[in-house]
C-alpha cells in the first residue's frame, strides 16, 4: 500500500490527519505539485485527474478523492468512529463534512489558488475577481459555522469527525490564501484551537 501526499498541500493533509488519529501509518510517495509530478505520464496512469492524494492498495486497486480515502480506512479500522458512531450520527457527519468542505473548504481553496503566485502554475489562469467571490463567501459561511458551534465541541455534535478534519484544513489555509478569520467569531476560532491542540494536527 502507498499513498501519494504533498506535504504542503491541504487535501492529502485531511488524509494524514485521519489517519494520525486512527493510529494508521501509511507509507507515504511523496509529490511534488510546483514541480510538476502530479502531471506526469506515470501519475496520470495513477490518477487521470492529475490530483493527490492517491491511494494504491496492495492488489492494485486505486482510491482518489480524500474521503473516499478516509472512507476506505474508516473501513478497514473502525475505531475510532470518525465519520460517526450511529445511523443518525453518520447523517449528521455526513451533513456537516459536505457543508464544511463546499462553503469554506472550496471557497478558500479557490481564493489561493487564484491570487497565490505559487499556484499559478496549477490554475493556468488566475481570475483575481473569482478570488474575491470566493474570500466574501468563506466569511460568510465562517460567521453560519461560527453560530453552529454555539454548545457544541465539534462540528458535527459530541464527537471528532471527519467535518472537523476539513474545517481545520480549511482554517488553516486561510493563511495562504488570503482570507482574515473576522475576532468577532470567537466560536470559530476556539474550535479551530481545540483541533489544532490535537497530536494529529501535525500530521
Ligand atoms: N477533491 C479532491 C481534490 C484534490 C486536490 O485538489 N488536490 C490538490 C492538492 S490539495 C492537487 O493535487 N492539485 C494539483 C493541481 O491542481 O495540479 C480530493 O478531495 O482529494
Amino acid at each position: 500500500m502507498e499513498l501519494y501526499d504533498v506535504k504542503v498541500a491541504p487535501n492529502p493533509r485531511r488524509v494524514r490527519i485521519f489517519l494520525a488519529e486512527k493510529g494508521i501509518s501509511v507509507p507515504l510517495a511523496p509529490l511534488d505539485l510546483l514541480q510538476g509530478d502530479q502531471k506526469t505520464p506515470d501519475y496520470a496512469r495513477i490518477n487521470p485527474f492529475l490530483k493527490a492524494p492517491a491511494l494504491v492498495l496492495d492488489d492494485g486497486r486505486v482510491i482518489t478523492e480524500s474521503i473516499a480515502i478516509c472512507r476506505h480506512f474508516e473501513e478497514a479500522a473502525p475505531e475510532p468512529p470518525l465519520f460517526g458512531r450511529t445511523a443518525a450520527g453518520r447523517v449528521e457527519v455526513e451533513m456537516w463534512q459536505r457543508r464544511v468542505e463546499f462553503e469554506l473548504f472550496y471557497q478558500v481553496a479557490q481564493a489561493y489558488r487564484h491570487t497565490h503566485p505559487a499556484a499559478a502554475c496549477l490554475e493556468g489562469r488566475q481570475i483575481a475577481d473569482w478570488a474575491d467571490v470566493c474570500r466574501a463567501r468563506a466569511t460568510e459561511a465562517m460567521a453560519r459555522f461560527d453560530a453552529a458551534l454555539d454548545g457544541r465541541e465539534f462540528i458535527a455534535g459530541d464527537s471528532f469527525s471527519v467535518a472537523d478534519i476539513t474545517g481545520l484544513v480549511a482554517l488553516d489555509f486561510c493563511r495562504p490564501a488570503r482570507i482574515a478569520i473576522p475576532p468577532e467569531l470567537t466560536r470559530l476560532a476556539g474550535w479551530r484551537e481545540r483541533l489544532a491542540a490535537r497530536p494529529s494536527a501535525k500530521a
